[in-house]
This record gives structure tokens, C-alpha cells and sequence, in this order.
């Protein structure tokens, strides 16, 4: 009786000890993976061009393949002297837009720059930007990546990445 008493606790022991070994196995996968490949990714990347000198703004969809939040912090462009991170509004009924500091990707989420709303303003074209050329912009990730998007020019009246 005693003896089978102590061969039951050893056997629930033993199961204990090793259901965590199981998952930090598990986890440290999950690391190493999460590691090597990037958390976010972006699709439908275009730009606006307006004529002249006037700032183009781009958009483009962020997925977060990760389970943390990973933010969009900046970004920069060899096409352009200044990328900043804005957010327009229509605040008081007035067409606006603002700094951003950082736009936050949910984990397994996606968030979305689109007209109207979260934009990257590109300034000071290096050279002229016409519809149908490929423009790299890189944004900075808050993990430290750095995430090259490829926006295809579009010309002012455009309202998406096709249309
Ligand atoms: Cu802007």
C-alpha cells in the first residue's frame, strides 16, 4: 500500500517536472523563430504623386505575424530628403494631419495607412517621381528591424494601390 502510494507521487513528480521542459522546448522555438524572421510584413504599397515639389504621400498595410505589438516608429527614403509618419484628420471639419511618433501593429494583427487617415509624407524628391516608377521607403521597426517597403507611384486622382 505504501509502496504503491510513493510509485503514484514519483509517477505525478515526474509528469510535473516534465510538462514544463516540454513547453520552454517550445518557447525557445518560438525565439529562435521569431528571431530570424521578420514579425512584420507589408503589402499594397503605393505613393501619391502630386505635381511639382508638393509632398507625395505613401500607404501601405502592416501585418504583425508576431504575438507582441510591434510599432512603426519612422522611416526614411533614398527618393526623398525627409519621411515622416502623419496621421490625418478631419478634426473641426478641417482637413489636418500631425506628427506621429509611433503607429502600433497589433500582434497577429494589421493596420492599415491609407488616405485619410495614417500616411508616410515624403518631402524634398531627390529626383522627379512620376507614376508607375517603384519608390523604396524603409520604416523602422520598435524590435529594432528595419522593414523596406517598395510603394508603386500613382498619380494624384489615384485612391488605392490598383484603381
Ligand atoms: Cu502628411
Amino acid at each position: 500500500m505504501i509502496l504503491r502510494s510513493l510509485v503514484a507521487t514519483t509517477l505525478l513528480i515526474a509528469g510535473a517536472a516534465a510538462a514544463p521542459v516540454i513547453a520552454s522546448a517550445a518557447d525557445a522555438a518560438a525565439h529562435a523563430a521569431a528571431a530570424s524572421a521578420p514579425a512584420v510584413s507589408a503589402t499594397d504599397g503605393w505613393l501619391r504623386v502630386l505635381p511639382g515639389s508638393l509632398p507625395a504621400g505613401g500607404y501601405v498595410t502592416f501585418s504583425n505575424a508576431s504575438d507582441s505589438a510591434v510599432s512603426i516608429v519612422g522611416a526614411e527614403s533614398g527618393d526623398y530628403a525627409d519621411a515622416m509618419i502623419h496621421r490625418s484628420s478631419t478634426a473641426g471639419g478641417m482637413g489636418r494631419m500631425e506628427m506621429v511618433d509611433a503607429v502600433a501593429v497589433p500582434a497577429r494583427g494589421t493596420v492599415a495607412f491609407s488616405p485619410g487617415g495614417y500616411h508616410v509624407m515624403l518631402t524634398g524628391a531627390k529626383h522627379p517621381v512620376k507614376a508607375g516608377d517603384a519608390v523604396v521607403v524603409t520604416f523602422d521597426l520598435s524590435d529594432g528591424k528595419k522593414l523596406p517597403v517598395t510603394l508603386l507611384a500613382r498619380p494624384a486622382n489615384a485612391t488605392g494601390p490598383k484603381d
